[in-house]
């Protein structure tokens, strides 16, 4: 053997002793937009304190959250305790601090020999910071058994803050049903990437999923079955209240999509009076879209919206309803449009601002309502943008999450493509469709459709890992970005996603 080579794999160990502890090589995902090293270590032990330096409630349950998050992997106990200061060591401090520049989710990381500071202007500032602080520790935090690990976080500062405020994830739970244990553990995967939304599709053709309590048809007819036929279900109120409750917990708006005119035969088939013949439809269960509609031009129809829409801004307290509007082909433009208006007039009597997918343009929309952008082309989209309306991005060429990775993909969907991993990674909001600018946008989100999509396995398979770029997309600064460099970092996360348990589709455009 040469000699320099014999001279390098001495060298090699040592070389990746320092390389780890360097904070700007830690793998994190989204990236965080300012990082400073500093060659100090931080080590948590069995004596490790979390300090609270706040008097807010939240911040309490913020500590609890995190000393459980830690026990379970480590054995330690990670006593929670106030304080008034920050002069204790081998401690990790929540601080709420006045600082506006962070705005609502901004935060600071101070990882320091014996201390990890936590500062924020917010508690959901902090709740991000420990998702940041989890892939600073080895993958082996994830698991729920007691590990033996290295529990140590290289020094230096993290000072980071979201790019867009609306980071959405979108679940059908209307032509498959999920359980509330499965929609907490998608709220669960998408807090883990620092998304603040979760859009809940709960009407549709196949299937009518939360409890109205003046029109009891809706679930119990309408609930009954899904795509295939299976039994469906739907959520009572106080079900969707802990939904809502335990996203809030995550910093997670929900928002709630009844989706109309179009797309509502599950409602038709629940009311003889929502009919034009006053004969209730028949249940839907194949996966065709826009063959349904309400009617437009009678008071009944507006009464049923008016009290769904009541009830649902009742126990929702995000600003946000989304009212679909999609595909709405049986449906007159003229009558379309009449509708619309109406229904955006109902959303503001209950004092939330209404979300319609972008062929709501088509209306008299007033500027305060949000578009969002989903089909190939952006007409639809830039027609609201010429009205001076905002946009979500979601493009389904690129962040439908039901689209099939590649033609050998088991479940979803192609009528947009495939959208493998680095597709769904590499593109800008800010400039993907000429005619909407970053100004014109509020943020992104990553629907998942679920025509073929039966149980949590599914989901996660097709969520995962494109839900990390789609993360990434919308918490950070895009000026350097590249697939190149994503992808390395998200290879390291396969350790991470096999200890979470995600049933993640192997790419081999990155594995
Ligand atoms: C289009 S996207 C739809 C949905 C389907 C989806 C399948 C949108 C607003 N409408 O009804 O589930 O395609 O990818």
């Amino acid at each position: 053997m040469k000699r320099t080579t014999l001279i390098l794999i001495f060298l090699l160990p040592a070389f990746l002793l320092i390389a780890q502890k360097d904070l700007t090589k830690a793998n994190l995902i989204p990236k965080p937009l300012k990082i400073t090293p500093t060659e100090d270590v931080f080590k948590l032990t069995n004596k490790t304190v979390i300090y609270l330096k706040s008097d807010l409630p939240e911040i309490k349950k913020l500590g609890k959250y995190l000393s459980e998050l830690l026990k379970p992997a480590t054995g330690f106990p990670f006593k929670v305790k106030k304080t008034t200061n920050l002069d204790t060591g081998n401690a990790i401090y929540l601080v709420i601090r006045d600082k506006a520049e962070l705005g609502a989710e901004g935060y600071h990381l101070k990882i320091s020999k014996d201390k990890l500071i936590i500062c924020a202007n917010k508690p959901a500032g902090i709740f991000r910071a420990i998702q940041t602080l989890r892939q600073l520790l080895p993958a082996e935090i994830e698991s729920k058994k007691i590990e033996k690990a290295k529990w140590e976080i290289p020094g230096g500062m993290i000072e980071d803050k979201p790019e867009y405020e609306y980071r959405g994830a979108m679940l059908d739970v209307s032509r498959h049903f999920f359980s509330v244990e499965d929609v907490k553990r998608y709220i669960d995967l998408i807090a883990a990437y620092k998304m603040n939304i979760l859009h809940l599709h709960l009407s549709d053709d196949q299937g009518w999923r939360i409890e109205i309590k003046s029109w009891p048809n809706l679930t119990k007819i309408g609930g009954s079955t899904q795509v295939g036929g299976g039994k469906g279900g739907f959520y009572t109120q106080k079900q969707y209240k802990d939904i809502v409750q335990y996203a809030q917990e995550r910093y997670i708006t929900v928002i709630p999509e009844i989706d109309m005119p179009g797309h509502t035969n599950a409602a038709l088939a629940s009311y003889p009076e929502l009919n034009p013949d006053n004969k209730a439809k028949k249940l839907y269960t194949g996966t065709k879209v826009g063959f349904s509609t309400l009617m437009t031009d009678k008071e009944i129809t507006y009464q049923f919206i008016d009290d769904v829409i009541r009830e649902i801004a009742a126990i929702t307290p995000g600003k946000y309803i989304h009212i679909g509007g999609d595909e709405s082909h049986s449906t007159e433009k003229d009558d379309y449009i009449v509708f619309i208006n109406r229904v955006q007039k109902i959303v503001k009597k209950y004092n939330k601002t209404m979300i319609g997918w972008a062929d709501i343009a088509a209306a008299d929309i007033e500027k305060d309502v949000i578009a969002q952008f989903w089909q190939q082309i952006p007409d639809n989209a830039i027609k609201a943008v010429n009205k001076g309306v905002r946009i979500i991005m979601s493009p389904a060429t690129r962040i439908y999450m039901d689209m099939q990775y590649d033609s050998l993909c088991p479940l979803g969907l192609h009528w947009a493509g495939y959208v493998e991993v680095d597709k769904a990674y590499d593109w800008n909001p800010a400039t993907y469709v000429q005619g909407i600018s970053k100004e014109n946008i509020i943020g992104l989100e990553a629907p998942l459709w679920t025509e073929t999509i039966l149980d949590m396995d599914d989901i996660e398979y097709m969520v995962f890992p494109r839900l990390s770029g789609y993360a990434e997309l919308g918490w950070s600064n895009l000026d350097n970005q590249s697939w190149e460099e994503y992808r390395a970092r998200l290879k390291t996360f396969a350790k991470r996603f096999k200890i979470m348990e995600i049933n993640y589709y192997k790419s081999p455009k990155v594995w």
